[in-house]
């Protein structure tokens, strides 16, 4: 049995009071749930969210790192730092940030390797853009993430690895993929996985939908035999939004 997460990725979104109150409402609302359910507040708030949910099974996670130990690296934040205030689970590689912050399948190669040495569980995000879906080129543009970025780890390292599959056309658009799209790309992933490494690796490893999951359409989603679990982002915002989708895994 994989485990199944439900992870709200915040973004660049909500002020310390803001952040205080979600956590309270969620932490209010919150299912029973066989599913891990984390949430990703920006880096300012990390603190405040885990002193918030000291008593609860909700997790925080950042939403980004560097690769380095320490250094100069104005405006970064090391795994140390992370793990210092008890934060120990990282979103790598969202498209946000390789489309933005020119992040490449190289710098996010040194990033997991970081998070993989210091003991940090990292959620990688990768995914094709409407381009290579059109030209029939996303299992190969998914293939070529997961290589330079992942296959150099050893099999033991893929103990902390969770995937998300964010195909960037459905990210924040209101575009989902279908439920037949996001499972035939997940299988792709972990026969791919089991042919870099073998299957009990693959067959370990927690993969994750994202793009525009929303309660309307995370049940569907979510009942994908290699479907497990979403990383969320808009919906992940409003506490009801949120909790509904905890509960349609
Ligand atoms: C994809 C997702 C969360 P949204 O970025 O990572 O965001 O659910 O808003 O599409």
């Amino acid at each position: 049995m994989r485990t199944k997460i439900v992870a709200g990725n915040w973004k660049m979104n909500k002020n310390l009071q803001e952040t205080e109150a979600l956590l309270s409402e969620l932490s209010a609302m919150l299912p029973d749930s066989t599913a891990e359910v984390i949430v990703a507040p920006t880096f300012v708030n990390l603190q405040a969210a885990v002193n918030s949910l000291q008593s609860s099974t909700m997790q925080v996670a950042a939403q980004n790192m560097h690769f380095a130990d320490n250094g100069a690296y104005t405006g970064e934040i090391s795994a140390d730092m992370l793990l210092s205030l008890g934060v120990d689970i990282v979103i790598l590689g969202h498209s946000e940030r390789r489309a933005y912050f020119g992040e490449d399948d190289a710098l996010l190669a040194k990033k997991v390797k970081t998070a993989v040495e210091k003991g940090l569980k990292t959620i990688f995000c990768f995914g094709e853009e409407l381009e290579d879906r059109k030209s029939g080129n996303h299992f190969s543009v998914v293939e070529s993430q997961l290589k330079n970025a992942l296959f150099d780890l050893d099999a033991s390292a893929w103990k902390s690895i969770v995937l998300a599959y964010e195909p960037v056309w459905a990210i924040g658009t209101g575009e989902t993929a279908s439920p037949e799209q996001a499972q035939e790309m997940h299988a792709f992933i972990r026969k791919t996985i089991a042919d870099a490494y073998n299957a009990a690796v693959a067959d370990a490893v927690s993969i994750l939908y994202g793009g525009s999951v929303k309660p309307n359409n995370a049940a569907e989603i979510f009942s994908k035999p290699d479907v497990d679990g979403g990383l969320i982002g808009g919906a992940s915002l409003v506490a009801s939004d949120f909790v509904a989708i905890i509960e349609a895994i």
